[in-house]
């Protein structure tokens, strides 16, 4: 069997969409399918997350030691702690190394733009993975319900993968919560420009002109960088979809030729 260096997943998104369940979701099902993985958690200021990380940032730096180290309040401490992210990183290499996982689960930071927005960033996944990552762009449906939500989603996602220039996915979490019409519109709204046009237009109607040439100024930016058609629907509590990521990543980094047996059912975490 070749070794190879293991495949990092960043899991993406704004507070609240649902990373740290789905990269323990992912995790598990991972397990069921006989794929050896490891968790990490970058996220200093979690409280407590949902599965247990083989790596945890917190181990060298928690947002509480910030705010009361440096006398700062919990945005400011965020801020320290997102930069301090980088300099903690031969911590985290030195943890994972040893093991020789064929995925690595990256749980980044609870507000999208502490990870996604500071310069030290790139340079973690420069060091950690370099072009063998995959960001996950998670868009959580109740973000994404009316055309300007699901607009203002796909460019946070474009500005993503825009930063850091790896290969990248998108998926829509939170299936089992959303009903099936409602998720049938959300998709179909991402499935082209044609379409998402048309909601924008017919959304943006009656607003004032410069709101609506705004709208429409996004959505031209969004017209020629792929995104439409690729949101994939995904729960982390049923386990529906998850497959979908295996297959994103082994098809771009192992040319697909992983190919697990995928199970009826998955015994979910959470
Ligand atoms: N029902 C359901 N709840 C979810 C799912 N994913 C996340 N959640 C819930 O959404 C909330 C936020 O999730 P969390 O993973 O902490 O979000 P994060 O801030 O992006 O890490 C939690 O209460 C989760 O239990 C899902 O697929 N289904
Ligand atoms: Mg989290």
């Amino acid at each position: 069997m070749i070794l190879r260096e293991p495949v990092y997943l960043y899991f993406l998104g704004t507070a609240g969409c649902g990373k740290s369940t789905l990269t323990g979701a992912f995790s598990s099902w991972l397990d069921q399918m006989d794929v050896s993985n490891q968790v990490v958690n970058l996220d200093p200021g979690a409280d407590s997350v949902p599965y247990e990380p083989d790596v945890d940032i917190r181990e060298w730096v928690t947002l509480q030691e910030v705010m009361k180290e440096y006398g700062l309040g919990p945005n400011g401490a965020q801020i320290v702690t997102a930069d301090m992210l980088a300099l903690q990183l031969p911590h985290v290499k030195k943890a994972l190394e040893g093991s020789r996982p064929s995925v690595v689960l990256v749980d980044t930071p609870g507000q999208l733009e502490l990870f996604t927005f500071r310069e030290s960033t790139r340079h973690i996944i420069e060091n950690l993975s370099g072009r063998r990552s995959l960001l996950v762009y998670i868009v959580d449906p109740f973000n994404a319900r009316t055309a300007t939500g699901l607009t203002s989603q796909m460019v946070l996602a474009s500005l993503c993968h825009f930063r850091f220039s790896v290969p990248f996915t998108m998926v829509l979490s939170k299936a089992d919560l959303v009903e099936r019409r409602e998720l049938d519109r959300i998709l179909h709204i991402s499935s082209s420009p044609e379409v998402l046009y048309e909601a924008l237009l017919s959304e943006v109607r009656g607003s004032p002109s410069m709101e609506k040439e705004y709208a429409l100024d996004l959505y031209r930016t969004l017209e020629d960088l792929g995104l439409f058609g690729t949101l994939k629907p995904l729960s982390a509590q049923t386990g529906e979809g998850l497959e979908m990521i295996y297959k994103v990543y082994t098809d771009i980094f192992l040319g697909g030729e992983e190919e697990v047996e995928l199970p009826d059912e998955f015994n979910p975490v959470i």
